[in-house]
């Protein structure tokens, strides 16, 4: 009897340790996004294409809950709902999706269906209020009408234009739901660097045909315009702003864009900027040009994104010159008119301050823009999580209006009276299966949508959300994966550009290192932003002996900034130019802190690799080697980085590398050669298409089989 039931106990116990063991899940390759986990329950597609019935299918075909689910458009509108709220009432066997219009109701259906996925739904009776932060949630494609994509590492461009209006790809439709989930409404589908050509007859047919399949999920186009198209496409011999033939160029073709596209966006414009032509042409201003397209569009109720980068070889901070231009012209915008601000005053990088024309402008729509896509930032070849750094500049406070004035208050527009908000990110999508070229950086897509519908959000929360929504719910997969990715930024940054570094990448692909380059513009070359010298590295933009780049920041930034004591350390060589020797918080040289900062960086990065190893049960295997293939190449160029900058600079600070920091592999006239010919996709000008790919062979010192 004994021996039975110790018998019956231990195969009890070898079930359940059995049972324990994950099943591993089936391959993916990742083209349903955040959707991977979403069981259908039922199909139902939608009656018709409309959002009502999208709404209700998407309920139909996957609410798990026994709750009923009613899809309820309020007869008696509630403001504070606005356009796009809605309101979750859960009760006894109930839940109803409460809004003001039928979109609203589609992101109450979504916002719904990810509480089922996030296991959040709430146990007893409760309302949920949701409402976005920003009116235009807006994507920014920097696609080519040839069908590259300008700093796009995910294949080609989506809109197949050669096909467009005929034949239409399902994945248009695949792009707006997405969107549509995460709260993205808008979306600019060409390059700023606009051909002029999108606006023609023929292309409008075809953009018309995406705004028709974009339309039921929310997502309104907006075109991005070549300032010079009424002498490139509408037989003009100018395209002077305050001309009345010009005028009347722009009221035709935005008239005949509405007659297509009774819902179109506005235009998003790059205007004197990289050759790109604009009002100062013709001696006029941002604002001539801003206001003469705004007045073409304010009948229709479209509005104008006008770009704040800008910047001119000739200046000496490139830093300071968006708020120099934009500043004078605060206050003569019209009210349909955003300022789109980099979320830094350079260019995405790793690190950057806030461009401090947040904090200039009280009258003007300011928005804000940031990169999705990993211009600086490794690419799609590494891990990622951006979340962190946008969120970075969203909370930082401008102190335009007394504390609490960050860019979010700035930009949601807590200071106007005008209400109009806006926020927009350049995206890292392409025709990539995977839509971003590495599962992993589907997340920064995702983590987009979700701040600019709530810019509050912790990076942790919306990383959570993806991680159950895309891979898996168990908590031995969430949180060493999770916190991978909230590090994951800053590692780069360590690997990269440290203690305020910035624009010091090979100016080829902007991927690789290359801190020893100069170039014809002083503006484009490296050695502009570091100034390394036998004195020390970093660029004076102090007042009392730089450029005096702290002073456009308000008080007390402007001090903080100014004095190298309180400098944060994160942007010190940023703002200052620091000798070799000096003395970090730590105590340790700069020199030191550089070496040790670099060493961490590129043993976190290669770190990922063993954390990704141990959760490999719970992910499909398809993408689990796709990731980690793609980790151990971002740990080796984690060790290029840091071999290229740390040699370089050595021949200024003929200061040794700390012996427990790995040694260098390679010596500096070798990197010196690949950054010299590397090309890779995504650059706009095609220079060596030929060579592609040279990258050093690294070997990684804690793992060297890899
Ligand atoms: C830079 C890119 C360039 C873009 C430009 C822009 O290198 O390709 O055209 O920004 O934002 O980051 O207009």
């Amino acid at each position: 009897m004994k021996v039975l039931r110790t018998f019956a106990i231990i195969s009890a116990l070898f079930l359940a340790v059995t049972s324990c063991k994950v099943e591993k899940p089936a391959d993916t390759d990742g083209h349903d996004l955040w959707f991977h986990n979403l069981e259908k329950v039922a199909d139902a597609a939608p009656a018709e294409y409309t959002t009502e019935a999208i709404a209700q299918s998407e309920i139909d075909q996957y609410w798990k809950g026994k709750a009923a689910v009613e899809i309820k458009v309020l007869d008696q509108k509630d403001e504070a709902l606005g356009r796009d709220g809605y309101r979750l009432v859960f009760s006894k066997g109930k839940v109803a999706v409460e809004a003001n219009t039928a979109i609203g109701t589609l992101y109450g259906v979504y916002g719904l269906l990810r509480l089922q996925q996030t296991d959040a739904l709430p146990k007893g009776a409760k309302t949920i209020t949701e409402v976005p932060a920003f009116e235009y949630r807006a994507f920014n494609h920097w696609d080519n009408l040839n069908g590259s994509v300008e700093r796009g590492y995910a294949g080609q461009s989506l809109w197949n234009w050669a096909e467009l209006p005929d034949k239409v790809s399902p994945v248009y439709q695949e792009y707006a739901r997405a969107n549509a989930s995460v709260g993205i409404n808008a979306t600019a589908i060409n390059n700023v660097n606009a051909n002029a050509d999108i606006l023609t007859t023929d292309y409008l047919k075809k953009v018309k045909v995406l705004a028709d399949i974009f339309r039921p999920y929310g997502l309104k186009i907006f075109l991005s315009l070549n300032f010079a198209a009424p002498k490139h496409i509408g037989g003009l011999d100018t395209s002077d702003p305050l001309d009345p033939r010009v005028v009347q160029f722009w009221k035709d073709k935005t008239a005949e864009i509405y007659s297509l596209i009774p819902d179109f966006g506005g235009f998003l414009v790059k205007a004197n900027s990289e050759g790109q032509s604009g009002p100062q042409d013709y001696g006029r201003t941002h604002a001539d040009g801003a206001n003469m397209v705004a007045d073409a569009l304010a009948p229709y109720g479209g509005v104008v994104f006008w770009r704040a980068f800008v910047y001119d070889a000739q200046a000496e901070d490139r830093a300071m010159q968006a708020s120099d231009e934009f500043v004078p012209l605060d206050g003569q915008f019209r009210d349909n008119v955003l300022i789109q601000v980099k979320n830094g005053p350079i260019d995405f990088q790793p690190r950057e301050p806030i461009s401090p024309l947040f904090g200039q402008a009280p009258n003007t729509n300011l928005m804000l823009e940031v990169q999705i896509t990993q211009e600086y930032l490794g690419h799609s070849k590494h891990m990622v999580y951006l979340h962190p750094l946008w969120k970075e500049c969203l909370d930082t406070d401008t102190y335009e209006f007394g504390e609490g004035s960050t860019v979010a208050a700035i930009t949601e527009g807590k200071y106007r009276n005008n209400k109009l908000s806006a926020i927009s990110g350049v995206t890292n999508i392409g025709n990539d299966v995977n839509w971003c070229g590495h599962q992993m950086i589907q997340i920064n897509w995702y983590a987009y949508g979700r701040m600019a519908w709530n810019p509050d959000l912790s990076s942790d929360q919306i990383a959570d959300e993806w991680l159950r929504q895309t891979f898996s719910s168990d908590p031995k997969f969430i949180k060493p994966v999770k916190d991978m990715l909230d590090r994951s930024r800053e590692v780069t940054v360590s690997y990269e550009m440290p203690l305020g570094l910035h624009h010091i990448m090979a100016s080829n692909a902007h991927f690789g290192p290359g801190p020893w380059e100069d170039s014809y513009r002083k503006d484009w070359s490296p050695l502009f932003y570091h100034k390394a010298g036998p004195d020390g590295v970093g660029f004076d933009r102090t007042v009392a002996t730089g450029s005096g780049a702290t002073a456009q920041y308000n008080e007390p930034l402007a001090s903080t900034y100014e004095n190298i004591d309180t400098c944060p350390e994160n942007l010190l060589l940023w703002f200052h130019h620091v000798p070799w020797d000096y003395k970090m918080k730590d105590g340790k040289t700069l020199w030191d802190e550089l070496c040790y900062t670099y060493q961490h960086g590129i043993e976190d990065a290669a770190d990922y690799i063993k954390i990704w190893e141990k959760v490999e049960p719970y992910v499909d295997n398809q993408r689990y080697q796709e990731v980690r293939t793609k980790l151990i190449r971002q740990a080796k160029d984690a060790m290029w980085w840091r071999d290229a900058v740390i040699l370089y600079f050595q021949t200024f600070s003929n200061m040794p590398i700390p012996d427990d920091c790995y040694p260098p592999q390679h010596t500096l006239d070798e990197l010196k050669q690949v950054g010299v010919f590397r090309w890779t996709p995504g650059m706009p000008r095609v220079r060596r298409p030929e060579i592609y790919e040279v990258l050093p062979e690294y070997t990684l010192p804690k793992y060297p089989d890899l």
